[in-house]
Order: structure tokens, then sequence, then C-alpha cells
């Protein structure tokens, strides 16, 4: 460990993250290497990206070091290791996060400045690390930040797709998918590792031997298709700390056996062919969000990865403590990111009981006590469930183990309850009609603990989704993590002006608040410092000057600085009802042209009725979900109408920014003077923009969904407009639905009238929106919340007053700016270093490590 700790100080011959922050010689010399050895350039034609490249090269290079010390450090400490098992890690950029994470930021700014490069746009080619859909993927990303942060050893595991999540296009209002292939120049924060290849087998069959060691028959599995998987890896490097883990990413390489049946018999391209499929499996993400799909090949995608996985980890733990198996639950933890790793439980028992010769309720004792199983959704289309013929024929020895699992956990339901007969059919992992698998019985069966990631999330799951389970374990299996994001990137990273202001007021010249975030609480201290607040608000109108650059540059229109910023940008779900938003804003619209028709004057408007605002949108709908499309297609229908409406002066704009992701969002974020999560309540499990959102000085409009709930108890209701109808609720108004049709109010009455008249397009193009609502069901209660969401508005309205970009209103300074303040004080609660200690402590049974 003295030998690690000379290593991290640097020797003569290696570069050294203390070499780059400290010399920046040091680091002009490494870039220029890079240039002209590793690019093969000359300097003087460098370009922004290749100067991206030798930049990301330097710093990677010294990073690597802290890396490997890092590996060799944990190896030596041999404690506990989390593994985080995700088939998303929605990462972003990696080059500015290391740089504030390195603290070499300033350094590295100008070193590229006397090499004649600006730092921002040098940062700005770099093409998102896009592999994931939404929260799900972006919570990963923050919880592999969190890990090194706070000194744990933790790894995460996941896939690397070629090509990530789609861009999106808007073209003649429509989106268009447009590939992500983002690997296109080399991509130089990833280490490949072609010398770890474990090869993961598919189909074949099962047959019984004896085994010689103990005179026993046992099962075997010979696959009937071989494919190799190659580590990729992304160093993760924690703030404030050498402390590096690994975010390890599969790639499908075919093997070098060959299909000799079909070349002896001539056909060699058929053979070469059949090998190049292999590559397909991590070809592409799945791009739907809460959403299940149930094609072979994510079941392929699944499988590979966590046998990849298992295959890993064991090794690394046999390499110290050989067959000691009983000894796995005190050095592994296992995290099941969703249902999607699921075969891990399966794989884990399969490898100690087939391959290792453990007898099966050992093994089972320990896969149970190693894993542990994250809910995201109460959402029935997003519970996987796979066909039995399929898993049967893809892994016929997975399928037998899961029966087996099933069997052994039948009879102990059956003891517990030997009277509830229907219960049995309830919890069995096998559904009977359609013959399938559930995935998510299947995770809570084996593992330990099981947790939502709100309070009101796990709180529903035990009372809906998974309430036999709690009959059948006890709640005490169940348990609660309220989700969180990093700091680093959420705020240091996004918001440089607001993150400094806050090391100012704190005096914390070194940022060290950002992993201690509970630190922000102290700035209730300066709540009625009036020079305070008009700091505070001027950073907030610097940052939506920038995303109001940012939306010209994207669609073209011009929206000013001064008037509300009303944001909703996420994934276009009709449960997030980005639809109950839009009807808010034609209903607007109208309302404005009716007191236009009456003679009142836009002055008069504005002084009476509403304020200017900017509705801004963005987010992806899965290629596949019409009703998401036909959402983001009234937006920009109605966009068109409003923007060119030159009557109205600057009273209302309505845009769409396309391609919504991780770097935009760091750009949106800061801008807002007001978010939306308007969930139907129950529905969104806990939402992480919201915290972004709040964490950077903007207020929610709000449903009771989610971790909105959790926010409001934090930084007091009054300081955030929630409205809507409850959870419990929900049931009762779709029966009335049902019974008594759906009743729509006046004010969705006109903006349906109006969309029908055809006033933003053809109305058959919003039929189906109109009719899910009016004549479906309302499965989402827009009806039910519309009003209340209008009379929410208008609280927002009058909070807000008439800034116009003068940061001397004292009405909005004591109203709006103050509610910002308090409430970014009280936010230290949703660090994601707060979910991964509660996930050490309460699930994992791993402390961090000792630096
Ligand atoms: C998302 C949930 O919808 C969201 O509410 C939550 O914040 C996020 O996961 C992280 O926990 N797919 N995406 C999600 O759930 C599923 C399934």
């Amino acid at each position: 460990l003295d030998l690690l700790e000379k290593k991290s100080h640097g020797t003569n011959h290696e570069p050294n993250i203390h070499d780059i922050v400290e010399n920046p010689q040091k680091f002009e010399e490494l870039f220029v290497r890079h240039v002209e050895t590793g690019l093969g350039r000359s300097m003087y034609n460098c370009d922004n990206l290749a100067a991206y490249q030798a930049a990301s090269k330097t710093i990677r290079d010294a990073l690597v070091l802290d890396w490997a010390n890092t590996q060799q450090r944990q190896t030596i400490q041999d404690g506990k290791r989390v593994y985080y098992l995700s088939l998303e890690f929605l990462m972003g950029r990696a080059m500015d996060n290391a740089l504030i994470n390195l603290k070499c930021e300033t350094n590295t700014r100008n070193s590229l400045r006397d090499l004649g490069f600006n730092l921002e746009d040098v940062l700005d080619q770099e093409p998102d690390a896009a592999l994931g859909n939404g929260g799900l993927g972006r919570l990963a990303a923050c919880f592999v930040d969190s890990l090194s942060s706070k000194n744990y050893s933790g790894w995460g595991y996941g896939l690397s797709y070629q090509y990530g999540i789609f861009k999106q296009k808007i073209v003649d209002s429509y989106q268009i998918e447009t590939p992500d292939y983002w690997l296109k120049y080399s991509n130089p924060w990833i280490v490949e590792r072609h010398e770890i290849q474990i090869p993961v087998d598919f189909y074949g069959y099962v047959y019984e031997e004896i085994d010689p060691n103990t005179g026993k028959t046992k099962k075997n599995w010979s696959g009937g298709e071989r494919v190799l998987a190659v580590a990729a890896d992304f160093p993760i490097p924690g703030f404030n700390t050498n402390n590096t883990n690994n975010l390890r990413l599969w790639n499908a390489k075919p093997t070098n056996e060959f299909d000799f049946t079909k070349f002896n018999a001539g056909d060699y391209q058929q053979s070469v062919a059949s090998q190049q499929r292999a590559e397909s499996i991590t070809s592409v993400l799945y791009p739907n969000d809460n959403f299940e799909e149930g094609k072979e090949l994510r079941l392929k995608q699944q499988y590979f990865w966590v046998a990849a996985s298992i295959h890993d980890i064991i090794r690394r733990f046999k390499k110290t403590h050989k067959a000691a198996w009983h000894k796995l639950p005190d050095q592994i933890a296992i995290q099941l990111n969703d249902t999607h790793p699921t075969l891990a439980i399966v794989e884990l028992q399969r490898v100690l009981i087939d391959l290792e010769g453990v007898e099966w309720d050992d093994a089972w004792d320990i896969v149970v006590k190693v894993c542990a199983y994250t809910n995201h959704t109460v959402m029935l289309e997003a519970l996987e469930k796979w066909p039995v013929d399929l898993v049967g024929r893809l892994l016929p020895r997975h399928l037998e183990i899961i029966y087996d699992i099933n069997y052994f956990f039948l009879q102990k339901v059956q003891k517990l309850y030997p009277e509830d007969r229907d219960l049995l059919r309830r919890v069995s992992i096998i559904e009977e009609d359609p013959k399938s698998v559930r995935m998510a019985y299947l995770a809570i069966i084996g593992s330990h603990k099981v947790n939502g990631v709100a309070e009101l999330h796990s709180e529903l799951i035990k009372t809906t989704i998974f309430k036999d389970f709690v009959k059948v374990f006890g709640k005490d299996k169940f348990t609660n993590v309220t989700n969180g994001i990093t700091p680093r990137r959420w705020l240091r990273q996004a918001n440089p002006a607001l993150s400094a202001l806050i090391a100012k007021k704190l005096e914390d010249p070194n940022y060290n608040y950002l992993t201690n975030l509970g630190r922000l609480k102290e700035l209730e201290k300066f709540i009625d410092d009036k020079e305070f607040l008009k700091e505070w608000d001027a950073v907030k109108f610097e940052n939506k000057k920038r995303l109001a650059a940012l939306i010209k540059s994207e669609t073209n229109v011009d929206v000013d600085p001064t008037v509300l910023f009303d944001i909703q940008v996420k994934r276009i779900h009709e449960y997030k009802r980005q639809q109950m938003n839009i009807f808010a804003v034609i209903y607007r619209y109208l309302h404005i042209k009716e007191l236009q028709r009456q003679g009142v004057s836009i002055e008069e408007i504005k002084e009476k009725y509403y304020i200017s605002k900017a509705s801004i949108f963005g987010g992806k709908a899965a290629p596949g979900y019409y009703m998401a499309k036909t959402i983001i297609h009234l937006i920009c229908k109605v966009g068109e109408v409003i923007n060119n409406d030159d009557t109205i002066d600057n009273l209302l704009k309505v845009v769409f920014i396309p391609d919504y992701n991780v770097s935009k969002a760091e750009i949106i974020c800061p801008g807002s003077d007001l978010s939306n999560h308007i969930s139907t309540a129950g529905t969104e499990a806990s939402g992480t923009s919201n915290m972004k959102f709040a964490l950077n000085g903007g207020l929610i409009i709000g449903t009771v969904d989610g971790a909105n709930v959790e926010i409001a108890r934090e930084i007091g209701e009054e300081n955030i407009f929630l409205f809507g109808n409850l959870a419990e609720n929900v049931e009762e108004l779709r029966h009335k639905h049902f019974v008594e049709g759906v009743h729509v109010p006046k004010t969705l009455q006109k903006v349906f009238a109006a969309i029908e008249e055809g006033q933003f397009g053809n109305p058959d193009d919003f039929k189906a929106l109109v009719d899910g609502i009016r004549d479906h069901g309302d499965y989402y209660l827009v009806s039910d919340d519309f009003d209340l969401f209008l009379d929410a508005h208008k609280k927002v309205e009058k909070t807000f007053g008439h800034h116009g970009g003068d940061s001397d209103d004292p009405a909005h300074l004591q109203r709006w700016v103050r509610k910002s303040v308090w409430s970014v004080a009280n936010m230290g609660f949703f660090s994601s270093d707060r979910c991964i200690d509660e996930y050490a402590e309460d699930i994992w049974n791993v402390e961090p490590s000792n630096i």
C-alpha cells in the first residue's frame, strides 16, 4: 500500500494527475505528443476534434494510473465489492466531468488557451455516451460517480452498444429517428481490454453425466452457439479522491471457432456470415423507456451480459478465495438495476451447482445473500415476462433451474398458507396463460432485499404489484432508497456560476460541499440578504440566456430570456402527461385570442391575466409509440401557430428542443424558472429531473407523485406548486370513468374543439389523443387534473410576477427568488452520495474503503 501511495504521487516516467494539475508545461508536452505521435498530425493542422482527442488522452493517461492503483489497492485490502448491473448507463460526456472530478479544469483551460484552443469548443466535440433511455440509465451513471467519489469499491457492468439511443430530428413537425453511431471516432475514454474474453453460450441441450468426483449424476449444458464477450473499460474518477472505479461494458465478438460443416460444404461465406451475427448482440440499445418489447435479441443481450459479468466476478473472487464459496456473500454484493439482469440469479446458481459442485441449498442461500433487486415501475407494460418456450430454447439449462427455484419456493408458500390455493397461482414465477416467466417474481425470490426508488413508490409496490410477496417474505425484505443525482455533474458541471456563488457563500473554495451536500442548508442564513438574492437572480438570468441561445440554434425561435421559462423535458409518455401541458398552453392561447377579440390590449392582458412565458418541451418518443409521437407532433404544430402569431408580442412562445440528451439537459436545467413533473399520481416511480431542476434553483409544478413528495417535504410545501388527484384516488376515478363516462371540463372542451376545427393542422392527426381522453376512459386522468393544473399555473404567475429581467424588482426577489434559494438550501438530501450510503448500509453491508 505504501508503494501504491508513492506511485500515485508520480514517478519520473509516468504522467500523473498531480503533474497535470500542478504543472501546465507537462500538460502541453503530453498534449503535443498525443497530437504528433498518437494522432499522427502536426500542431499546424490540429482542429478542435483532434484537440479534444489529445486533451482527453492526456488526462486519461494520468487517470489510468489512479485507476490501476485503485484496483491494486482494492485487491490488497480484499474488502467486499459492489457490482451494479445495469443494461443502461446514460453517461453523457466524459471529459468535462473528468476535469471537474480531477480538479484540473483551470489548468487544462489555460494550457489549451496557450496552445490556441478554447476549452468549451474542445469539450463540445465529444459525443454523448448515450447508452440509456432515460431516468433508469442516468441513475446508474450517477451511482457509479458516487461509488467512486465516496470511496467505495464498486464497479458497473453493462453493454457497449455500438448505437446508443437514436438521435431525434424534427422534420415537418414529426419525430424522425436517425442512428447514433457514437464510436465513429475512436473514444479516448475507453480502455479496450482485448485480453479479457469470456465465452458465452446459447441454445444447445442439457444432458446428464456422472460426476467423477462424487459419483452422483449431474446436469450439464452443451451450448449450440458461442459468442465472445470482450471487455471495454471506462475509468470512473471520483471527486476529491484518487479512488477510480471501473465501468466494464461488454462487446460481443465472434469466436474463432469456425462452422466446419458449412465450410466443408463449400459455404465459406455463410460460415463467416454466421460468425458476424455475434456482433449484432451488442449493436443496438432498445429504445423503450418503461416498456418491454419481448424480442429474442433482447433476451440474448440480457443473458450475454449477465453471463459475462458473473463469470468475471467469480473469476476475481476465486483468485483470492479459491472455492471458499461460503465467503461469497461477505465479499460480493450484486445490485440488479430493474429486472433486466434477473438471469444473473439463475446464472450464479448454475455456476455454483453445475460447474463448482456446490449443493443446491447451499448455493441458493449464497445467491440470495449476494443479490438485491431495485424496482423502478409499477406499470404493467414495463414488467418483463419471457415466453417459456423462448427461454427453454435459448437457455435450456436455465429454464430447468428456474422451474426448480419455483418448485422449492411454492413448497415454502404452501407450508406457510396451506389453505390459500390461489396464492400459489398468483406468486408462481411461471404464468400459465400465456406460459411465461415473470422476471420480477424471480428477482424478488432470488434477492435478499427489494427496493423502490422513492417513498411513495416503495409503499405502492408493497400494496399493489408485490402484495402477495409481502405476505410470504414479510415486509422487511422490502425497502426504500429514494433516488438522487450527482451534484458534480448536475450542479458544478451544469451550472458553474451557481456552484461558484454557493462555494463563495459557504466559504468553501475547494467545493468540498459537493461531497457533503447537506452543507447547502447554510444558504438559509442569507435568505434576507437582498444583495445575495440579486446575485442569485443574475446567475439565473445568465443561464436563461445560455438556454435561449441553445433554443435559437436548435429551433431558430427567439425566446426572450426575461419571460418565465416553463419547461418539461423527459421521455415522452402518456403517463408523464406532456399532452396535459400542451393542452394548457392551447387553452392559454385561445383565451388570449378571445380577450383580443373583445378589444383587450396586450398590455392589459399582461397586467390582468397572463405574464409572458415560453413553454419549452423536449424528449424522445419510442419509435413504435404512436401516442407519444402524436404528442410531439401536436406540440410542434401548436408552436408553429403561436410563434408565428405576431399579434401577441412575447406573451407566449412554444418550442420543442430536438434530441434531448444529457449534454442538453446540462444547459436546460440551470435555465429553468419552472419545470413540470406532472405524471398521473402513482405512475412515476421517482423522477430524477425534478431533482436536477430544483438543485439548479428552478421551482417545480408537479403532482403528488414519485420523489415530488419528498422534495416538497424537504424544501417546504410553500415552495413547490403541487396539484392534482392523489394516488389513492386513481383507481376510483378510473372506475368512475368506466361507469359514468369521462367528464371533460369546459376548459378542455374548448381545447378539443380548437384542435378538431383544425386550428393546429389536420385534426385526424390528433384524433387518437383526443378520443383516448373523451371516449376511451382517459386512463391517465387528464380530464380530472386539467382545471387543477390551470389553477396551479395561476399561482405560479402570481408568485413570479412581472419580472421582466429586472433584478431589482423587489416583489420578484421577495416572492420567487427567495423560494429558489430556500429550495436549493434544502436539496442536500437528493445527492446520489446519500443513496449510495443507504444502499451500502441497508442492502450491501459494505463500508467505504480506507484511502
Ligand atoms: C424510471 C422511472 O420511470 C423513473 O420514475 C425513475 O426516476 C427512474 O427509473 C430511476 O429510478 N424504466 N425507467 C424507469 O423505470 C423503468 C422501468
